[in-house]
């Protein structure tokens, strides 16, 4: 008895999928052969097996009548980088970081660029301004880039030791 009321269940539910589909896909109505709509039948009568009733619904897939969409997740993203601009090292009201304050979520990898002419590092600063080893570069050449990944939420300064004036900021969220 069980097996009787699945068996009718199936092409409901498939026939619906397929009314689903073709309001989207006006154009392709006509496509669907008559062989595909007797099948449904058939089969929610037990005339014909689940192996042909599925093969029908193979064949409107392969065929693109029935259009299956698959949704691909949203990468959450991950990355972020923070520009070192030329002019960098002067003591100036330009060349700051960009983003000076870079807010981000947690486990995002921040990597730093040296896009300036001279040598730069990044420096982690805890809240006195002393140097930690939480996240520290070596020099970076111009073109060079240093990579971070932030696992914990909090307000992380650094700076640069050749140009200590230059402090930046990553709110991590
Ligand atoms: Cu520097």
């Amino acid at each position: 008895m069980k097996a009787k009321s699945a068996k009718i269940v199936i092409p409901v539910l498939v026939f619906s999928i397929i009314m689903v589909s073709l309001s989207a896909n006006a154009a392709d109505a006509q496509s669907i052969p008559e062989w595909v709509k007797n099948n449904a039948l058939w089969y929610g009568q037990g005339l014909i097996s689940e192996i042909e009733f599925l093969d029908a619904i193979k064949f409107l897939i392969e065929n693109d009548i029935l259009i299956v969409e698959m949704q691909e997740p949203q990468p959450v993203i991950k990355h972020a980088s923070v520009i070192i601009p030329n002019g960098n090292s002067e003591i100036s009201k330009a060349g700051f970081y960009s983003p000076l304050n870079l807010q981000i979520q947690v486990g995002t990898t921040v990597s730093w660029v040296n896009e300036d002419s001279v040598l730069h590092n990044v420096q982690s600063l805890d809240e006195k301004g002393k140097v930690v080893d939480w996240f520290n570069s070596p020099p970076l050449d111009t073109g060079d880039v240093y990579e971070f990944t932030f696992e914990e939420p909090g307000v992380y300064h650094y700076y640069c030791s050749f140009h200590p004036w230059r402090v930046g900021t990553v709110t991590v969220e």
